[in-house]
């Protein structure tokens, strides 16, 4: 029997989302079945069983009448569940070591780039000026991962062993040795006081949208070594209030941010981010979906699909996430 085929969507723009290449890779992970690149001429849509995709075109997946499951190639759905034609079939994403180490490394090494003072210290090079400043311990900074889930237990972890102070907080409790757990609403102030840098790995959804404000910013501990509070964001930029963050590093409501997602991507030419002192910033690379790793997961997926088992990091699409 013909194994039906997968569809690949993908829509990414930059190099690592290289149609071509993912091609490559799940040809070789799937030779049993048809995959096929979209858009593609001479393609019966009802042959397609599978579709991995990234950022596709709202009303693309509700071409295939016969779909049985969506790959999203990302940790992030939200481009997927804002698609109001999104077929009602699972909805996995991805959750593999690969990437999950990937987003430890940029969290880590921004969390110990505003710990070790690398801005003032950039700054003295580029002055020629040798005018360390007393240097404090990790101890001495207490580090909140807003989203404590797959991605935010790993960075906690680490940043943990280096000898920070953690917290997390999430939307429903979480125990993480070590780490002090916060959840909900109710426990969200308590969270913000006690931290003097906020890492958000939170996932957008609907309650998660502009969270990112003065309002939180504001709460955020003031009295540590580093005189006012950082925030690093890697989730979404959806998540951030982008006025805000600007006028809160004028007034010292924010002493300094690493930011690696924003609310237009790519970042307009124009933005002032781009030349903010006060501003570290990637573009949208903290954690890449490696396609060697992430196609063979999809072709691991499948297999358990078809033997029936359950799919794994199945989308819960009520929560968003
Ligand atoms: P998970 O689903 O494993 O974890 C999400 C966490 O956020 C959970 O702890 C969840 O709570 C918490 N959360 C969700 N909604 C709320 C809420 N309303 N209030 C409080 N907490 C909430 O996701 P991942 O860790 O795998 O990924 C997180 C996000 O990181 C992705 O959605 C994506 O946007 C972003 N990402 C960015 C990348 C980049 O390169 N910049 C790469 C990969 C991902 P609970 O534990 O109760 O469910
Ligand atoms: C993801 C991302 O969600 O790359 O995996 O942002």
């Amino acid at each position: 029997m013909t194994k039906g085929a997968l569809a690949l969507l993908i829509h990414g723009g930059t190099d690592n989302w290289s149609p071509d290449r993912w091609k490559l890779r799940f040809e070789d992970v799937c030779r049993d079945r048809r995959v096929i690149l979209m858009p593609a001429t001479g393609v019966d849509p009802s042959e397609v069983h599978y579709a991995a995709v990234w950022k596709p075109v709202p009303g693309e997946l509700a071409a295939f009448p016969n779909l049985k499951v969506i790959f999203n190639l990302g940790a992030g759905v939200d481009a997927l569940m804002a698609d109001k034609s999104l077929p009602d079939v699972p909805l996995v994403r991805v959750a593999v070591d690969d990437l999950t180490n990937r987003m430890m490394e940029y969290v880590v090494l921004h969390v110990l780039m505003h710990h070790r003072q690398e801005l003032y210290l950039r700054d003295s090079q580029a002055a020629k000026r040798w005018a360390p400043k007393p240097q404090w311990p990790a101890g001495a900074l207490s580090v909140g991962i807003m989203g404590l889930g797959t991605l935010g237990i790993r960075s906690a972890e680490v940043l943990k062993t280096i000898g920070f102070r953690v917290a997390g907080w999430s939307r429903s409790p979480r125990q993480v040795d070590g780490v002090n757990c916060f959840a909900g609403a109710a426990e969200l102030d308590a969270f913000l006081r006690r931290t003097d840098i906020l890492v958000s790995l939170l996932p957008l959804t609907a309650d998660t949208r502009g969270i990112l404000n003065r309002d939180i910013f504001a709460k955020l501990n003031h009295t540590s070594p580093l005189g006012a509070p950082v925030l690093i964001n890697a989730g979404r930029g959806g998540l951030q209030n982008e006025a805000d963050i600007l006028a809160c590093l004028v007034d010292g409501t924010l002493g300094a941010v690493s930011l690696d997602v924003f609310t237009q991507e790519p970042l307009p030419a124009d933005s002032p981010f781009w030349t903010h002192p006060k501003v570290v910033l990637t573009p949208h690379n903290a954690a890449d979906t490696d396609p060697d790793e992430i196609s063979k997961y999809v072709a691991r997926q499948i297999a358990r699909f078809e033997t029936g088992e359950a799919l794994e990091n199945a989308v819960d699409r009520g929560r968003g996430y």
